[in-house]
This record gives C-alpha cells, sequence and structure tokens, in this order.
C-alpha cells in the first residue's frame, strides 16, 4: 500500500489556516486511494519560541529527519521581531538538518483564467513555464555568522559536493521531457569568486553526466530584468544558489500572479536516481507555500488555501511516487479558479480579486478532488 509517515508543521498565523484545508484534500486521497499517511504534528516557528522558547526543538530535528516527509505552513509574525533565534530560524535549521538542498519552485499559471492576473502583458507572459531551483542549505545564509553592533559578516561559501548535488537535480528534471528542456544556470561570475566554482562545477557535471541537456548561463542581475521582459524565453530549469534562488523566485512568483498560489518542494535528492536522501516512494523533502504567514489576514479566514494545496500535490509526485494523485489536484484547482459558483460570483479569495473565504475556495476544491478520483 502506498503512503508513509509525514511530520506536519503548520508554523503561525494563516500556516494552520491553511495545512488544516490541505490536509483535508490528503484525506481525499487516502479514502480514494487506500493509502495511509501517519502524521504527527509538531511546532516550528513563533508557536515554537512561545512554548520551549526555542524556534524549533531538537526532539522535532530528529524527527524531521526519520519522515518520507515534511508538510509545513509558514512561519513568522511581527510580535517575534528578528533577534535571534527568531521564528523563521527554525524554518533554516529544518532545511539545513534534513538536507533538503533542491528548493523547486515552479513558475506556471495554476489555470487559464489567471493569465489575466499577472501584471504583465498576456502576450509577453502566456505560455510562460520554468521550473527554478534554488539551492537551500549554502551560501550567504549558513557558515559561521559575525555579528557585532557595528560589524557585521556572513561568508558566502560553496564547496564542490554542494555545488554538484544540486546540478544534478537540475539534469535530472531537464530529462524528465522528451526531448529535454534547456537549463540555466543562475550566477554572478564577473564579480563572486563563489559564482566563479559554481560556474565551473556545474558545466563539468554537465559535460560528463547530462551531455544531451543544453546548459546556459546567465548572470542573475540581468535575470531579474528578463524575468519581466521575457519570461517564456526561460522556460525550461532554472538553477541558482541560495540567495539569488530566494529573491528570483519571489520575482518569478509575482510573474503569475499572487504569492496565494505558489506551492514549492525542497529535497533532499533527484527525483528518479539515487542521489541524497530516499523516501518510500522517491525523494525525501519538505512541501510549503512560497508565501508566508501573511499576519495582516490571519485569523478571518481569508488566506488562499491554493499554495498550501499545490504543496500537497507537490508532496504526493515528489516523496510518494503518487502521480495521478497529483495530476488531480492540479486539475481541481485550476476547475475551481476557472469556476463560479451559483449566484455567478467567481470562488476566489481577496488577494484574487474575489469574496471567497478560506473554507469556500477548499470546499470547492475539495469537491473536485472526489470528483477526479471517483470517490
Ligand atoms: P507574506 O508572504 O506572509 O505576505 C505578503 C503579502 O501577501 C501579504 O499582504 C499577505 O496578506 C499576502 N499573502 C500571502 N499569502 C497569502 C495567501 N495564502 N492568501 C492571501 N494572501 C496572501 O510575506 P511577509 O508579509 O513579507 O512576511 C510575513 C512573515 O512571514 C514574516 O515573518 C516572514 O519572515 C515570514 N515568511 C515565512 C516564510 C516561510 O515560512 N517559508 C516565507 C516568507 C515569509
Ligand atoms: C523563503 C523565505 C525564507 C528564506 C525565510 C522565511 C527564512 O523567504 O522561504 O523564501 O529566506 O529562505
Ligand atoms: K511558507
Ligand atoms: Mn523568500
Amino acid at each position: 500500500a502506498k503512503g508513509g509517515k509525514i511530520l506536519v508543521l503548520p508554523g503561525d498565523h494563516i500556516g494552520p489556516e491553511v495545512v488544516t484545508e490541505a490536509l483535508k484534500v490528503l484525506d481525499i486521497v487516502e479514502q480514494a486511494t487506500g493509502a495511509k499517511f501517519e502524521r504527527d504534528f509538531d511546532l516550528c516557528g513563533g508557536c515554537a519560541l512561545d512554548k520551549h522558547k526555542d524556534s524549533v526543538t531538537e526532539e522535532v530535528l530528529k524527527k524531521s529527519e526519520q519522515v518520507d516527509a515534511v508538510f509545513f505552513g509558514s512561519a513568522g509574525g511581527p510580535e517575534w521581531g528578528t533577534a535571534q533565534p527568531n521564528p523563521e530560524s527554525g524554518l533554516l535549521r529544518i532545511r539545513k538538518r534534513m538536507q533538503i538542498f533542491a528548493n523547486l519552485r515552479p513558475c506556471k499559471f495554476a489555470s487559464k483564467t489567471m493569465v489575466e492576473r499577472s501584471p504583465i502583458k498576456r502576450e509577453v507572459i502566456e505560455g510562460v513555464d520554468f521550473m527554478l531551483i534554488r539551492e537551500n542549505c549554502g551560501g550567504a545564509y549558513y557558515g559561521n555568522k559575525i555579528e557585532e553592533a557595528d560589524y557585521a559578516c556572513d561568508p558566502w561559501e560553496y564547496s564542490r559536493p554542494e555545488i554538484e548535488r544540486v546540478a544534478r537535480v537540475a539534469g535530472a528534471l531537464a530529462l524528465q521531457d522528451d526531448p529535454p528542456v534547456p537549463v540555466w544556470s543562475v550566477d554572478k561570475a564577473n564579480v563572486l569568486a563563489n559564482s566563479r566554482v559554481w560556474r565551473r562545477i556545474v558545466t563539468e557535471i554537465f559535460e560528463k553526466e547530462f551531455p544531451h541537456v543544453k546548459l546556459q548561463h546567465q548572470l542573475a542581475d540581468s535575470l531579474a530584468m528578463l524575468f519581466i521582459t521575457k519570461p517564456t524565453a526561460f522556460n525550461g530549469v532554472i538553477v541558482t544558489d541560495n540567495t539569488f534562488g530566494d529573491i528570483l523566485s519571489d520575482e518569478s512568483g509575482g510573474l503569475t500572479g499572487s504569492l496565494g498560489l505558489l506551492p514549492s518542494a525542497s529535497l533532499a535528492g533527484a527525483p528518479g536516481t539515487d542521489l541524497g536522501r530516499n523516501s518510500v516512494g522517491g525523494v525525501v523533502g519538505l512541501y510549503e507555500p512560497v508565501h508566508g504567514s501573511a499576519p495582516d489576514i490571519s485569523g478571518e479566514g481569508l488566506a488562499n488555501p491554493v499554495a498550501q494545496v499545490l504543496s500537497l500535490a507537490m508532496m504526493l509526485r515528489y516523496s510518494f511516487n503518487m502521480h495521478n494523485e497529483a495530476d488531480s489536484i492540479e486539475e481541481a484547482v485550476a476547475k475551481v479558479l476557472d469556476s463560479k459558483a451559483d449566484g455567478g460570483l467567481e470562488i476566489r479569495t481577496g488577494d484574487l480579486g474575489g469574496r471567497a473565504t478560506t473554507k469556500d475556495m477548499s470546499e470547492a476544491i475539495q469537491a473536485e478532488v472526489k470528483r477526479l478520483l471517483k470517490l
């Protein structure tokens, strides 16, 4: 039987609101397929600070190493501030401990009508479809930081194995299409020593291991501009370091509309290979929306649940090899985004210009998933 063990960390503010709804979709998948997902709920973020005076406990970090997947909501909020340890540090520690070094952030429209929500002209943005892979365990985010009153230093380090493994994820994903899609490696090799090593090692890996995948290099600053002017030119796979990837993935997300629609997967290996840590049916991973805890709208049932639900679909696909169910969830979301409720109103939350609540959208998605999975 399919399924496996998951650790659920809803986090703060809208985190628990949207995680609760997404897990109802998982209930439906269980009922329809007979798969069983053993769920363990725990704390990470501001909620953990309140209870344990730390953003994540050693116990939770240990659990995160023992499950097939972590289903994460969002951590943070103004009440906890930025002094260390802040809520966000819990997520950074989990990423490092789980060695989920490849953060996949897809950029494509969740449905046909969402093209209208893009701030970019239709003729420029229509058909955009790329997967941005952000290195997730190194670079300026980690290392021995120095923080004094009038001086600070974040070392920006990468070593060969860290670059090789993320390059292999990019190659493996490109090969999932026939013919393989092109790959862009993004860096600042004109300025940073780090980027020069990155570019050389990525090139070596593609020459040796992915000779049939077209690799190109792009400077990060110009990519930020080209995302706006020629986004479809990057249809394929983009692989980049932690900091560039953080910024460029928010930008690429903005291209397709609301943050409330964007899922992500952080993987400990390359799908379809024996690289990294494997789960029962695929690769160990952590799945969460790109968006944060949205404290400005939390507690009112107004959050868009779609990014969390699409993150669930990514979990089923990458950690549990349940492709049909993942496809059905994505199809259900598209159907709901493009449909109207009785009375003619679109079923959309405020971030999409609508008046639907979290629950309205979630219930519409659940009904559609049930129909597609023939329940
Ligand atoms: P945010 O993503 O929480 O919110 C940005 C804007 O988008 C807000 O106006 C919010 O209302 C809206 N928004 C976000 N998700 C939405 C949804 N599902 N439905 C409808 N509207 C949505 O970013 P922020 O305000 O910069 O950060 C708030 C907190 O979240 C901070 O503490 C930040 O560090 C944290 N954060 C956490 C993560 C994470 O857990 N991975 C990611 C980003 C930010
Ligand atoms: C993200 C977030 C995190 C990051 C923060 C909350 C630590 O912005 O997941 O993109 O910078 O990685
Ligand atoms: K999140
Ligand atoms: Mn970010």
